[in-house]
């Protein structure tokens, strides 16, 4: 069988879910606890971070962008990425957007400083770095309703990674508490969206030890 080595709240894994399930690719989930950092792990990835896909023929791919384009690539009948070039280029856009810009200044400055930070043994949370987070995630959230009020989808006209990656992170924070979904109406109505998509439904039953969501994570009428 096919294996995704995890962290349940990893935005990354997490868009990696979501394009399986969207593809109708069957897989199993292991979880990885990164931080003890096992020898077999490590020849698999020696970046030592989740996700990594294993293939039935035993190949591993580490780093969430080379598995969704290989996915792309070896199973194209559901695409990821939309079909004009046009397309396509604003899903990578989006995809680094989010993935990229979002992670800096929003992710990594509440999910990783609140969760990943102490488990990997790399100290205490900064107060001032969670204050900025919350600051910043107002006007993302603002440029992602945008997109989704003048699209149907936030890259085009079918739902693509852009989503996925968008909804991965916004996800992920959602589970900690940290999305007020009240100041945009129009990014609200995009994740309630996304939500009721059957691949979202094993993310919203996720639950990690010692972190309790808040009711309105894992329901779509929000
Ligand atoms: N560029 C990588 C980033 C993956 C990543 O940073 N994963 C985090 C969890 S969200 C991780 O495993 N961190 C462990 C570490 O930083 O040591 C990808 O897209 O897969």
């Amino acid at each position: 069988m096919r294996i995704l080595h995890h962290l349940p709240l990893s935005p990354y894994a997490r868009k990696v879910r979501l394009a399986l399930a969207e593809k109708r690719i069957p897989f199993e989930l292991r979880v990885e606890r990164v931080w003890d950092r096992r020898p077999e792990f490590l020849d698999m990835n020696p970046a030592c971070t989740v996700p990594v896909l294993i293939e039935e023929t035993g190949l591993a791919i580490a780093d969430s962008y080379a598995i969704c384009e290989y996915l792309d690539e070896a199973y194209p009948d559901i695409t990821l990425f939309g079909r004009t070039l046009a397309e396509r280029a604003e899903v990578r856009r989006l995809v680094s957007w989010f993935d990229d810009k979002f992670n800096t200044e929003v992710t990594r400055n509440l999910y990783y400083e609140k969760q990943m930070k102490r488990l990997l043994g790399r100290g205490n949370p900064d107060s001032g770095v969670i204050r900025a987070g919350y600051a910043n995630l107002r006007p993302h959230l603002e440029y992602l309703g945008w997109l989704a009020e003048t699209r149907a989808w936030l890259a085009g006209p079918q739902v693509s990674l852009a989503d996925f990656a968008a909804a991965a992170h916004l996800s992920a924070l959602d589970y900690i508490g940290d999305v007020d979904w009240s100041t945009n109406e129009s990014a609200k109505e995009w994740y309630a969206r996304m939500k009721s998509r059957p691949a979202f439904r094993p993310l919203l039953a996720d639950r990690v030890s010692g972190v309790t969501p808040p009711p309105h994570y894992a329901d779509p009428d929000f």
